[in-house]
């Protein structure tokens, strides 16, 4: 169930644009701290939080931010299972998010018909096939930045995230479809400016991950744009996983009836074009990711890539 946060009295809320306050997540969100409580208060407080609840500025929490360089190495999207239906209420995550956004009052398992405002461009729908759930800091920035060090559960609790409303957010696919697994060195939403770099920043906060050094000036850039709000946010629990296992070769010298090298950087030779990638998933034609996929074995059979340690993409 989400958990909503509540900023202590001391701090008491004042939206910060209409916007702001009248979203859904301006609660957990948005605030003025008053007069007489100081940045470095604030930020003190935010140190003293070991894995609780950390509340900062934003320019503070943007400025500790730990800098790190982000490797893409291993990703895939399948390493993050989603949509799950964690408590078993027939609504997966994304109909979850949808449930709780919806401006109108929602029926059934498969939310189609609500209401729906992106704040990334101001689109309303009463038709969710044209809204996305997105991950406002997509599963391959999250990977980048910190996720590959985690175990499977861990990364799945992360893509399907309903403890806190600012990880998971419904906006017009045509927007989230621009975004693509960019971050606000490289996009930002035409609206909301302030909104998305706020949660940004405290989706990083909550799951620990670095920024980039880009990142870190257009955050810092945009956040000194914005009103210096404080965040609020309760950290997840991180659980370290073994490194990505590389899958285990096949047997002999990997030349053999059903096994061969690719061609070149994306390609698998015609005889086997089955790719194995080095994330351990295979990629059969026709697939969503086969065309990006790199692979670093190809094989004839779907059978020949399970053998040799490969499981079948679910995408
Ligand atoms: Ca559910
Ligand atoms: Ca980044």
């Amino acid at each position: 169930m989400l958990r909503r946060l509540v900023v202590v009295p001391a701090l008491a809320l004042l939206p910060f644009t209409a916007m702001v306050a009248s979203s859904p997540s301006a609660t957990a969100t948005a605030g003025a701290a008053s007069s007489s409580t100081s940045e470095q208060q604030v930020a003190s407080a935010a140190r003293a939080g070991k894995g609780g609840v950390v509340k900062t500025r934003l320019r503070a929490a943007i400025r500790h931010r730990p800098v790190a360089k982000e490797r893409r190495a291993g990703y895939d999207r399948d390493r993050f299972r989603h949509w799950v239906d964690a408590n078993h209420n027939c609504r997966d995550s994304r109909d979850e998010v949808l449930a709780q956004e919806s401006l109108v009052r929602v029926r059934g398992c498969d939310v189609r018909r609500g209401k729906w405002r992106s704040y990334y461009d101001g689109a309303v729908t009463r038709n969710s096939s044209a809204f996305d759930v997105d991950h406002l800091v997509p599963l391959a920035e999250a990977w980048d930045s910190g996720a590959r060090g985690w175990n499977a559960n861990t990364r799945r609790r992360y893509a399907n995230d309903l403890g806190d409303r600012r990880t998971l957010v419904a906006v017009s696919a045509s927007a989230n479809r621009s975004k693509s697994d960019r971050d606000p060195a490289e996009w930002m939403p035409r609206l909301g400016a302030c909104r998305y770099v706020s949660e940004w920043v405290a989706v990083k906060i909550r799951w620990r991950l670095s920024v980039d050094r880009a990142e870190k000036r257009s955050l810092t850039r945009l956040g000194n744009r914005c009103h210096n709000r404080v965040i609020k946010v309760r950290k997840a629990v991180i659980r370290k996983g073994a490194k990505p296992k590389k899958p285990s070769k096949p047997k002999g010298n990997g030349g053999g009836k059903s096994s061969y090298p690719p061609v070149n950087k994306y390609d698998c030779p015609k005889r086997a074009p089955i790719k194995g990638n080095q994330s351990g998933i295979y990629h059969v034609p026709g697939g969503s990711y086969y065309a990006r996929t790199t692979p670093e074995r190809c094989f004839t059979t779907e059978r020949a890539a399970r053998r040799a340690g490969y499981r079948a993409s679910k995408l």
